[in-house]
């Protein structure tokens, strides 16, 4: 019996110290001192040897229950402090290395100029408004004193929508149902998305423009100018020089186109390297907006008086000087949504 403890103690001790996992360390546990572990058996068999040797092996038993008890609570530490060292060895994270950046989106080139637009507008004192992008003929034509045979009529210029109507030309109904639903002094302008037939390098089928308007008792032609030349040497240059060259527009009288000097060439017109500028052709002006005083006609419309009010308005192409601001040849660019264009935007 004896002996047979001896064997017992040294093959427990010996598989306790070379032990790894948790789930071993149970195992042995439970085969040496489980319910049917082996330790117990002896334990239990205690009751059969003679009464005199009962009291000697009965307390080596225990001592031997305790001595396995003890090992096996201080190897299972050992054990779980190994294994926190390994997770912590192997799980390290270094949080000094450079992160992986989420790619952000950025405003698209058109939203940068009509913001910039805006802003400088607001600067002077200008709401802005919209209005629908379908339109009835009255308020894209026939208030604005366009005549019936005017060729933006045209099957050939005007995309027709059922019954009647149609996808609006320019923002200028815009104006209309305001000065329909407003009493002067107004000063408002209107960006927003227009369409017309027509789709090359230059022209888009959709392309957007700003749209202004200042009415008030006495707008002069001199007001017009004050607001269109601080406008452009805000968007494009203090030092450039404006120029209004006599136009005609149904809806404004009288009326001009506004010229600023080349961006590219600075109104030399010539000599960038020995060749003449592409952008303005060689002539030192870019056209980039069209203006007037409006029509009487178009008051009487809105059920103004033009006796007693007057005003000038204005219209721009936004894609126009986003390309002159840009320097980009190709209107398309802007819809086609690569992003190795969009990007350098950023
Ligand atoms: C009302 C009265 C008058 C708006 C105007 C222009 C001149 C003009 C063009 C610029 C380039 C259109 O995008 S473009 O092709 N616009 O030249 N627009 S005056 O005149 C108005 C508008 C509304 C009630």
């Amino acid at each position: 019996m004896i002996d047979s403890l001896d064997s017992l103690r040294e093959e427990m001790l010996a598989r306790i110290e070379q032990s790894g996992s948790e789930a071993e360390i149970e195992q042995i546990r439970v085969e040496a001192l489980g319910r049917k572990g082996r330790l117990t058996l002896l334990l239990r068999g205690l009751k059969d040897l003679p009464s005199d040797e009962r009291p000697r092996v009965g307390e080596q038993l225990n001592a031997l229950r305790q001595l396995l008890e003890t090992r096996l609570q201080d190897r299972l530490q050992i054990v779980k402090a190994q294994q926190k060292e390994k997770a912590l060895r192997e799980e390290f994270i270094d949080v000094t290395l450079p992160g992986n950046r989420g790619e952000s989106g950025h405003i698209h080139p058109l939203t940068l100029v009509i913001d910039e637009i805006i802003d400088i507008f607001r600067g002077m004192g200008f709401e802005i408004a919209r209005g629908p992008d379908i339109e009835d003929d009255y308020h894209n034509f026939e208030a604005l004193n366009i005549p019936k045979d005017h060729p933006a009529r045209d099957m050939q210029d005007t995309f027709f929508v059922s019954d009647g109507r149609l996808l609006r030309t320019h923002t200028s109904p815009v104006q209309i149902r305001t000065m329909e639903s407003r009493k002067p002094p107004l000063q408002v302008i209107v960006p927003g998305a227009v369409y017309r037939h027509d789709d090359d390098a230059t022209h888009s089928p959709m392309f957007h423009q700003v749209e202004g308007f200042m009415v008030d008792g006495n707008i002069a032609f001199s007001d017009l100018k004050g607001v269109l030349t601080h406008f452009l040497q805000r968007m494009f240059s203090e030092k450039a020089g404006v120029r209004f060259r006599p136009s005609f527009f149904p809806f404004t009288e009288p009326s001009a186109e506004i010229d600023i000097q080349c961006v590219i060439c600075s109104g030399d017109g010539q000599a960038i390297q020995q060749r003449y500028c592409r952008v303005c052709k060689g002539s030192g002006w870019l056209e980039i907006l069209g203006a007037g005083m409006i029509d009487p006609g178009v008051f009487k419309f809105v059920g103004y008086d033009p006796e007693r009010v007057s005003g000038f308005a204005f219209g721009m192409g936004v894609e126009r000087i986003a390309m002159l601001k840009y320097g980009i040849d190709d209107i398309r660019l802007f819809f086609q949504n690569d992003l190795r264009f969009l990007r350098q935007f950023g």
